[in-house]
């Protein structure tokens, strides 16, 4: 049976990916696609894949696009408006998310609504509003097959067993460019350095979290409401190589764990395709060339993501909220070199600090929480 797929956020790292996997295997309609302002490579696609509709964030750049794909049958859409009609649009059964951050909250909610199963590939809509979309997730009875290689690799360890059995997850962690170096040594480094990642090729904002180990912290929050399981069981393990993308460990104590070598290719292709394995193309892991794999603990006393998404995570509510939104804005900015490294952990901590949690918030209270949040740092950086 082919599976109809809408995809947001096509021309992204994680979006270019899929459909290089739905390219080589095949079995799958892709009948949205959508982009937040790049038109070319929109475009190819469009010409490629042939969806019912593409949409595109910038309305401007939607115009161009529609005068230049005139001569295909693809509807353009524009806004926000555009990304959603591509979410819930009534053929797709699938819907991907891609998209780069809290953006995706309202698009991936509309399409639980409209019965769709997500595959997840932003986790920033889980950080945001967790208990929102887990709540809708069971009300609609739709499913999440996670893309993001830690959380794959936890689904795909759990074949086989119920969560209930679950004792500790132990999510991995590679530690990032700067892994090894302390609070001063991070004083200066620049955006340039931080996007220079060990093993993986990831867009911007997920490269810069993965230094900062805010990544690591999003995670952490992203696991406890894919898999339900509280923050006391949940393990960060550093292991720099990036083979094994995380494990569980049962009540009777056996570890499972999966491995392969750092592609993104694998979960897209396990989320797209579950049950089935399907032939990848692709490097293996080589144990002649391998010998070892080592771990180590994190170093929370430099890499302040992780203690304070824990933080954030225990006080629940709309804290999460703040935390990622703040982090959103902070890693922005860092971008443009309009603030330090360290300045990252400096924004959020205040943004926290100056915060009353909102219990149980509605998608209204979550949206109005972000945009305060970006208010008030805009004021002071
Ligand atoms: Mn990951």
């Amino acid at each position: 049976m082919v599976k109809n797929i809408s995809i947001l956020g096509s021309t992204g790292s994680i979006g270019t990916q899929t459909l290089d996997v739905i390219r080589e295997i095949g079995g799958i309609n892709v009948c949205a696609v959508t982009a937040n302002n790049n038109i070319e490579l929109l475009e190819k696609q469009i010409r490629e894949f042939k969806p019912d509709i593409a949409a595109v964030m910038d309305c401007e750049k939607a115009e161009i696009l529609k005068e230049r794909t005139k001569d295909c049958k693809t509807d353009i859409l524009s806004g926000m408006d555009g990304i959603i009609a591509a979410a819930v649009y009534d053929k797709s059964d699938t819907v991907l998310t891609s998209v780069v951050g809290n953006i995706g909250i309202l698009p991936t909610f509309e399409a639980i609504k409209a019965g769709k199963d997500i595959a997840l590939a932003n986790k920033e809509t889980l950080v945001s509003a967790g208990e929102l979309i887990m709540n809708a997730v069971n009300k609609y009875g739709v499913k999440i097959y996670p893309v993001d290689s830690e959380h794959s690799a936890i689904f795909q360890c759990l074949q086989g067993n119920s969560e209930n059995k679950i004792r500790r997850i132990l999510l991995t962690a590679s530690g990032g460019p700067f892994r090894g170096r302390n609070a001063e040594e991070l004083k200066n480094v620049k955006a340039s350095d931080a996007l220079k990642h060990p093993n993986w090729n990831m867009g911007k904002k997920v490269t810069i979290d993965s230094a900062s180990l805010m990544n690591k912290g999003l995670e952490v929050i992203e696991a406890k409401w894919l898999f339900g399981v509280d923050l006391d069981h949940i393990q960060v393990v550093v292991q720099p190589k990036s083979i094994i993308h995380s494990m569980v460990e049962f009540k009777d104590g056996a570890v499972m764990a999966q491995l392969g070598t750092p592609d993104m290719r694998l979960p897209i292709q396990y989320a797209l395709y579950y049950p089935e394995r399907r032939y990848l193309d692709g490097e293996r892991l080589d144990f002649h060339k391998l010998k070892e794999i080592t771990f180590e603990d994190p170093d929370m006393d430099t890499f302040l993501g992780l203690p304070m998404a824990m933080d954030a995570a225990r006080k629940g509510g709309s804290m999460p909220t703040v935390f990622n939104a703040a982090n959103e804005l902070a890693v922005k900015k860092f971008l443009q070199e309009k603030i330090g490294f360290l300045d990252i952990y400096d924004i959020i901590a205040q943004s926290m600090e100056r915060h009353t949690v909102i219990r149980n918030p509605e998608l209204e209270e979550i949206l109005a929480v972000e945009d305060e949040t970006y208010k008030w740092i805009e004021s002071r950086w």
